[in-house]
């Protein structure tokens, strides 16, 4: 398929069939796809990004629908990336979101979209973020990333969210688990879910105590804790609320700006290797398969051979 860059134009929250095909093509790693991620990349900017993250069953697929009501009926238009919602951890996990999600999924500023990162190394794919990208350039004003709540992705949530909300249970021991899991680190709004249960106070109460034994500064965002029953549509807008007031706090200081760097830097690195691979991997398997014998009989090392393709590409792009 040829790209013609003025299809990007007729690109908005109100094309959704175009969405999805922008999003289908950009997840190929095709050369397509990456010009028209270069391309997009001048209309993004404007999504606030919100990961909603913490371990299963606490209520985050609850309370991503009930923030996007919210935030629908403050007239914002919300996308949610649901990650990694086959995860082989997740159980029923799938049709229990599409249930609760149903009766928001249809609306016309939701866009709901799934993306798998197993298999993909360091957890959180780059096709999350790339198809962040394209939400954030149709005009979303927020974009969620809920995770399913195991493993490296909802760490890695962290990184290209501008506020993480961390959500946990009155269960016993459930801040304990959070911090072992590094979860504690990445939060900048802690959700203490399902507080119609009563051990909610002596939780909270337990979860404030872990939370006073960081290191506190003032230029550092102080994460607040906040109560909520998410399946009884209470302690929403105190969220809502909490989050703009990290999005105030992260404009007027450049500790999150040093964060966004940091994420670029990763971010850009990232898409070096691809093209390089990209590059390589056309050009080499000759030179490869040729040498093939001699690495499986042991008389040349996968380095060597290695260092050899670089060599041969760089020579034949002088
Ligand atoms: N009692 C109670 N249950 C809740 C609350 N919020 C969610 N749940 C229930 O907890 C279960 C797990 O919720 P879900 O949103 O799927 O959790 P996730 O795995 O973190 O996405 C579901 O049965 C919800 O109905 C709440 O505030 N109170
Ligand atoms: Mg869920």
């Amino acid at each position: 398929m040829k790209f013609d860059p003025e299809i990007l134009k007729k690109l908005s929250i109100n094309n959704k069939r175009l969405i999805a095909r922008i999003i289908s093509t950009v997840e190929s790693e095709s050369d397509l796809a990456i010009q028209i991620l270069k391309e997009l990349y001048i209309n993004t900017g404007t999504a606030y990004r919100i990961g909603i993250t913490g371990p299963p069953g606490a209520g985050k697929s609850t309370l991503t629908n009930q923030l996007t009501k919210h935030l629908l009926a403050l007239d914002k238009s919300v996308a949610i990336i649901a990650v990694d919602p086959t995860s082989p951890f997740s159980g029923g996990a799938l049709l229990g979101d599409r249930v609760r999600m149903n009766d928001i999924g249809m609306l016309d500023k939701v866009y709901i979209r799934s993306v798998a990162t197993r298999g993909s190394l360091g957890g959180l794919s780059k096709k999350t973020i790339d198809i962040a990208d394209v939400l954030d350039a149709a005009g979303f004003d927020y974009i969620i990333f809920e995770t399913v709540g195991v493993g490296q992705s909802e760490l890695d949530i962290a990184k290209i969210a501008d506020t993480t909300v961390v959500t946990l249970v009155p269960e016993s021991g459930d801040s304990i688990q959070a911090m072992k899991a590094g979860l504690m680190e990445i939060a900048d709004v802690f959700v203490l879910n399902k507080c119609d249960r009563p051990e909610a106070d002596k939780a909270y109460s337990s979860l404030q105590a872990t939370l006073h034994l960081r290191n506190f500064s003032v230029e550092v965002w102080q994460p607040p804790v906040l109560k909520t029953k998410a399946l009884l549509n209470e302690g929403i807008v105190e969220l809502v609320d909490n989050i703009e007031k990290h999005r105030k706090f992260c404009y007027e200081n450049s500790s999150c700006n040093k964060k966004r760097k940091k994420y670029f830097k990763e971010r850009i690195i990232n898409i070096v290797e691809l093209l390089v691979k990209k590059e390589i991997s056309d050009g080499s398997s000759k030179l490869i398969n040729d040498s093939l014998n001699n690495v499986v009989s042991g008389n040349l090392s996968p380095y060597k051979l290695a260092e050899e393709v670089l060599l041969n590409y760089k020579s034949s792009n002088k």
